[in-house]
């Protein structure tokens, strides 16, 4: 249904259906980036959607993917965000193209459209988020999760965000798409080795394989796999066998037994877990967003920006 009328509340309307047909097709067409990453620019899309919505606070109600935040140094300089510059990049002729579509808006449709075209699930999407216009409501950082943790960690800022053990293990599986880059993170590789392809691998191999713990030169510490068979033939060649990685948190899921059972639930059936990734995803986009009746969004502290007809 279409709510491209003004109101008389000042209530931003959410775009209307052709008007996000539109969008979705530019995002699609600006996914393949060949000379980026491995090819697409939808994993550091997806993670761009779960950064800015990720710092929700149930307790506060602050924070969460309305205000685009990261466009302002406090938030956007925030360590845990090193490398989302990209994202925003890819996305900014789109801003230019449609000027009507908010920040806020425009980096969670992106992930949606992202991961439906890498063969995921289809995610409910909704608009209406009003983009920040200072940086006084930015969150505070260090609100994201840290790789280097373990179990304790991901429920305490998982659970400040609202969700349970079955949702962070879900959530996680999006580590499916993508890689940890060195001069971002500081960790390095991919999980799996199609990384823009969404599927339930992530859970398959963090189970059947014997992951290593591997220090690597900056002193951080990750969990590898490198096959066997692989390595045998790389002598052949001469070629580094291309290893796959887990982060500290990731193998916490496998070691913690609430968790495990949602590891092994997902690992086992693909249909289980694209059905919970489209419900949680759905979820973390609209963290700390309010809507009236007909969908618009009402947080009243966040009208500066929004769509104005
Ligand atoms: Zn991630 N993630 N993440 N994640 N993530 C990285 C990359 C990606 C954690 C984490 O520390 C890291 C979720 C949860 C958690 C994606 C999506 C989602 C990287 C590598 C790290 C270190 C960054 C780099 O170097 O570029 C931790 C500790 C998490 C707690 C569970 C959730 C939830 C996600 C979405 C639903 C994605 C798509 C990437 C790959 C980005 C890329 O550029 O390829």
């Amino acid at each position: 249904p279409s709510h491209s009328q003004p109101s008389a509340t000042n209530i931003p309307p959410t775009p209307s259906s052709p008007q996000l047909a539109e969008v979705s097709a530019a995002i699609v067409k600006l996914l393949k980036q060949p000379g980026y990453d491995d090819g697409s620019a939808g994993p550091v899309l997806v993670r761009l959607a779960w950064h800015s919505a990720g710092t929700y606070d149930v307790t506060t109600n602050t924070g969460g993917s309305n205000g685009a935040g990261m466009r302002y140094e406090k938030e956007g300089g925030d360590p845990a965000n090193a490398g989302l510059q990209h994202a925003r990049a890819f996305l900014e002729p789109i801003k230019r193209q449609f000027p009507w579509i908010t920040y806020a808006d425009l980096w969670t449709l992106a992930a949606v459209v992202a991961i439906k075209e890498m063969d995921g699930p289809e995610i409910a999407w909704r608009g209406g988020r009003t983009d920040f216009t200072d940086e006084s409501r930015c969150p505070p950082r260090g609100r994201l999760p840290d790789g280097t943790k373990g179990a304790d960690h991901l429920r305490w800022i998982f659970y400040r965000m609202g969700f349970n053990d079955q949702e962070i293990v879900a959530l996680s599986g999006a580590h499916n798409l993508g890689r940890c880059h060195g001069d971002r993170s500081g960790f390095e590789g991919k999980w799996v080795n199609n990384p823009t392809r969404f599927s339930n691998m992530y859970f398959k191999l963090l189970r059947i394989h014997d992951w290593k713990k591997k220090k690597l030169a900056n002193g951080l510490e990750q969990f590898v796999y490198v096959d066997k068979d692989l390595e045998a033939d790389s002598d052949v060649d001469g070629e580094e066998p291309e290893e796959l990685m887990m982060l500290p948190t990731d193998i916490a899921l496998l070691h913690d037994p609430a968790f495990r059972v949602w590891v092994d639930k997902y690992a086992q059936d693909k249909d289980l877990f694209f059905r919970d990734f489209a419900n949680v995803f759905a979820k973390l986009l609209e963290l700390g967003i309010r809507r009236d009746e007909v969908g618009r969004v009402v947080n009243q502290d966040n009208l500066d920006g929004g769509y104005k007809s």
